[in-house]
């Protein structure tokens, strides 16, 4: 039985005894022992009634179990969804109905709102903090081997949702052959091996956490030392006995306001790892000044996995995000058709990295996915004559905070609705520790809607990295001739907000 990502990722390590991952109390879990979970959470999945084909929703802290299910989901060939653990009820119906998995794993605190969302649809178990609950139970005595399912290339993986420009969120589709292609070629590029000692300070809903750093972790073999939280005290304890970080650029900048970050300190890293964001030109240099080592900046989407990648020999270069990742071509265009060298245009993306598209939206995957398996970013890109590609705006009207990605029209949405408000424009401003933050700009028909009626009403329905940091009240909206809202205006007057 061949099972294409599961082999790849987690077979090969059934006899290995290199410890697979540390976590914050220094307990260990070795590679072969993990497999062994793996199998044991697999056969929790299936007796929960889980076959191949079905979505596992997985909205769960930051545990090595967490992991384990990723893993387990794979060997009973359903498809791995995780969430956000900061989404709210009205979020988390949104993407439940939509996704209509077999199986939601929840922490014990969510499991009456999921009850209340899933009905009889779909079962539940459940993972605290801790580590323990139902999910555990179940699994704990189990057998520690399971019969994988196969699965090939082409099969569904994952299924991760990602915000989008119309306010609805998109499940991306994620096919086997997505996910392995892109740990390869990343592993190959970025030198990682089993000598290797990762620091994983990232969430795992997300492509970067789950899939950049921990697929090829597991593809290589690997060492993770892994994080519940972003903590700069940890990581600066960490940094000396390991040798890769991945982050975004926040964790940088907060690396840069702590003096204990210098060269000593860093002399055993091998590579500094930096994506989800523009990485500004002067953390780069500001790193390089204060340790030695150059961030190797990468771009991707979750739609693509990595795309683009500085390289690990060579110059990493400030402001750009480096070449075409092995398998994967990328084309500049205007109208769809390529542009000259060195002009801006639409970065496009194709290769066994671009997804299978989007989950029940045939219309948006045709809108977003060209016949010719060229992927439409939404990101605007000049590329050199040598292939390096920088990224110098987005089409696409969206705002970035600490690597979050939040669109503006989701947030445009919730507050429109709001008795009082006649319209709202919800802009991004730069922001020191997250690179940008939310501003809301708010026209009101009521002397009486206030900043603080506003956001209590609108608060408990959005997770909290969307919530807009500061409210303006105006009496127009400043618009161009079509009568589109000028989100660059009210950018600038409220830059150093
Ligand atoms: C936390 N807060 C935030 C954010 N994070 N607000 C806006 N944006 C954020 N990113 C809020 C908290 O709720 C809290 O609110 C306050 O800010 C301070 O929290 P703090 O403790 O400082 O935050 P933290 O827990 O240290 O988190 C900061 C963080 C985290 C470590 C930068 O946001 C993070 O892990 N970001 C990474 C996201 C990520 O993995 N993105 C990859 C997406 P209050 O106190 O007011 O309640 S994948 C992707 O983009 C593509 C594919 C790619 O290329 O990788
Ligand atoms: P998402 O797929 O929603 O997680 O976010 C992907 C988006 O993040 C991309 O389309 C880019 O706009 C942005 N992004 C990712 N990496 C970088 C980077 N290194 N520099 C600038 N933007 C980035």
């Amino acid at each position: 039985m061949t099972n294409t990502l599961y082999d790849a990722l987690f077979a090969g390590h059934a006899q290995n005894n290199a410890v697979f991952l540390t976590d914050d109390d220094g307990n260990q879990i070795r590679y072969a022992d993990f497999v062994w979970r793996v199998a044991q959470l697999a056969h929790a999945l299936t007796d929960a009634g889980v076959t191949p084909g079905d979505r596992i929703v997985v909205q769960a802290p930051k545990l090595t179990d967490t992991i384990a299910l990723y893993g387990a989901a794979l060997q009973t060939g359903a498809i791995y969804m995780p969430l956000n653990t900061g989404y709210t009820h009205s979020e988390l119906r949104y993407f439940v109905e939509d996704a209509a998995p077999t199986l939601v794993i929840c922490d014990a605190g969510n499991e009456t709102d999921i009850a209340d969302i899933c009905g009889r649809d779909c079962g539940i178990l459940t993972l605290a903090q801790d580590g323990t609950g139902s999910l555990s139970t179940q699994a704990n005595a189990k057998p520690t081997t399971y019969p994988t399912v196969s699965r090939g290339p082409d099969d569904l993986a994952a299924l991760l949702y990602t915000s989008g420009t119309t306010g609805r969120s998109k499940g991306a589709m994620m096919s086997h052959k997505n996910l392995l292609s892109n740990a390869r070629s990343l592993t190959d590029l970025w030198q990682i091996t089993a000598q290797d000692r990762l620091i994983h300070a990232l969430p795992i809903f997300h492509t970067h956490g789950l899939f950049v750093a921990l697929n090829t972790a597991l593809l290589a073999g690997a060492q993770v030392r892994f994080m519940a939280t972003f903590d700069v005290d940890t990581l600066i304890t960490e940094i000396p006995a390991s040798t890769l970080l991945m982050g975004v650029p926040t964790f940088y900048t907060r690396l840069l306001d702590d003096q204990r970050l210098t060269k000593e300190l860093t002399q055993n890293m091998r590579l500094f790892i930096s994506g989800s964001a523009p990485l500004l030109a002067e953390t780069h240099a500001a790193f390089d000044t204060r340790t030695g080592h150059r961030i190797l900046e990468r771009y991707g989407m979750t739609e693509t996995n990595m795309i683009t990648s500085n390289p690990y020999v060579g110059d990493r270069l400030a402001g750009t995000v480096g070449y075409p990742i092995p398998g994967t071509e990328v084309q500049i265009t205007q109208d769809g058709t390529p542009v000259a060298m060195g002009e801006v245009g639409m970065i496009e993306v194709r290769g066994d990295n671009v997804f299978q598209g989007y989950w029940n939206m045939p219309d948006k995957t045709a809108e977003d996915l060209r016949d010719s398996g060229f992927f439409i970013t939404g990101d605007l890109g000049v590329q050199t004559a040598d292939g390096r590609i920088s990224i110098v705006g987005r089409q696409k009207d969206l705002i970035i905070s600490g690597g979050y990605n939040i669109y503006p029209k989701e947030i445009e949405d919730v507050l429109n609705a709001v008795t009082g408000v006649l319209e709202s424009a919800v802009f991004g401003v730069p922001h020191h520790d997250f690179g940008e933050s939310v501003i809301a700009a708010i026209v009101a028909d009521d002397q009486d809607v206030t900043a603080e009626n506003i956001s209590g009403l609108i608060e408990p329905q959005l997770a909290r990295f969307k919530h807009p940091r500061k409210y303006v009240f105006m009496n127009t909206l400043p618009r161009n001739t079509m009568g589109k809202v000028q989100k660059n205006v009210l950018r600038q007057a409220f830059s150093n907000d």
